[in-house]
């Protein structure tokens, strides 16, 4: 079984969903950017208030910020981890690379959740979180087409990319993602 992963989709594709699902029967920490930059959000520090500004446009937040929680959280982590909506652009990936062999620690695999725009759509409206509104999702499925959907590039050229098709019930898509990952 594979312990080091990242997964890749677009907005709504159940990145978070489905990395609590295998990293609650796996033992893995799971690290999502999203929920990380939410609690700031929450919290209510200085940098959670730049990041609201940014997510709830549907812009992607400052690199520097995200480098920094992410290296943070793994920098203690000893076992495997899953790393859920990051890298989001060619910029932190770059960044994620030489970060993981200071500690050692390559990627194994790279899942990429592939869903319809209308599903991804449907699903972003029925859980209502802030920045799920129609205009917003519009926006953000632009960005990831635009910034994140490279990265599907980049890690097939290294060999690490496996596509799961995300269509369909919660427990079928994680069957699919489980055996992908022996
Ligand atoms: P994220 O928190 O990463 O969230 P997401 O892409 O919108 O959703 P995800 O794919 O995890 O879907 P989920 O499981 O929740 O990003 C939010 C924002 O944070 C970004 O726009 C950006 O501003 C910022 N951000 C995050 N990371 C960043 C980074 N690295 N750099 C810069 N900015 C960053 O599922 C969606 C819904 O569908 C849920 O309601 C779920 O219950 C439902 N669902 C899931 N699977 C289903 C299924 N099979 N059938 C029916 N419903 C399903």
């Amino acid at each position: 079984m594979k312990e080091r992963l990242l997964f890749l989709g677009p907005p709504g594709a159940g990145k978070g969903t489905q990395a609590e699902l295998i990293c609650s029967q796996f033992e893995l920490l799971h690290l999502s950017t999203g929920d990380l930059l939410r609690a700031e959000v929450a919290a209510q520090t200085l940098l959670g208030q730049e990041a609201a500004e940014l997510m709830n446009k549907g812009e992607l937040v400052g690199d520097d910020l995200v480098l920094a929680i992410v290296e943070n959280k793994l920098k203690s982590q000893a076992g495997g981890w899953l790393l859920d909506g990051f890298p989001r652009n060619v910029n932190q990936a770059e960044a994620l690379t030489p970060m993981l062999e200071d500690l050692m620690q390559p990627i194994e695999a790279v899942l990429l959740l592939e869903v319809s725009d209308s599903v991804l759509i449907e699903r972003l409206l029925s859980r209502g979180r802030e920045d799920d509104n129609e205009d917003v999702i519009r926006h953000r499925l632009e960005v990831y087409r635009n910034q994140t959907a490279p990265l599907i590039d980049h890690y097939r050229k290294k060999d690490l990319l496996v596509s799961v098709e995300a269509h369909g019930t919660i427990p079928d898509i994680s069957k699919r993602i489980m055996s992908a990952l022996v």
